[in-house]
């Protein structure tokens, strides 16, 4: 178990329309039973909530902070510059230029303030909820056990043969 149990894992994003992409994150905690905790966190409409959001989480007991968001996507690197947690990152797609803006955004954070930045989209914000596991898991011999199964489950699925 970890140390002190509760909440470990925070997913924010930036707009009610990224959940569709975000909630491939917590799908994935919720199947390795890593408690975790979902809300809007917008960098540009909320400016205040992210700001006591970012310097509140260690507070509130987060290990790792899940930040998602597309187009000028500020919302992880802000948070990452007012946290000494681990961010990571998950671009959410974006309709004008197909998530290469968010991306980017994310991604080229300067140095010495890190963004952990994961692929465009759903397969993203599913990495992003394996990851925040894979980090809990290094305190946790129960939770890494789980990663284990899960992921030897997944190459349990692969069929040796394509089929018709
Ligand atoms: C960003 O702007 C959000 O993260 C979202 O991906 C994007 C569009 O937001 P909405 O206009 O759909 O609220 O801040």
């Amino acid at each position: 178990m970890p140390k002190d149990g509760g909440v470990k894992v925070a997913i924010v994003m930036g707009s009610q329309s990224d959940w569709p992409t975000m909630k491939l994150a917590c799908e994935v905690l919720a199947e390795l039973e890593v408690e975790h905790d979902a809300r809007i966190v917008s960098a540009h409409r909320t400016p205040d909530r992210m700001s006591a959001f970012a310097k509140g989480a260690e507070g509130e007991g987060f290990d790792v902070i899940i930040a998602g968001a597309g187009g000028a996507a500020h919302l992880p690197g802000m948070i990452a510059a007012m946290t000494h947690l681990p961010v990571l990152g998950v671009p959410v797609q974006s309709k004008a230029l197909s998530g290469w803006d968010s991306l980017l955004s994310i991604a080229q954070m300067p140095g010495g303030v890190p963004v952990g930045t994961l692929a465009i989209g759903e397969a993203g914000a599913k990495n992003a909820g394996l990851m925040a596991a894979s980090i809990l898991a290094l305190s946790d011999e129960d939770l890494s056990q789980r990663l284990q199964d899960w992921r030897a489950a997944r190459s349990a699925d692969v069929a040796e043969k394509p089929v018709d």
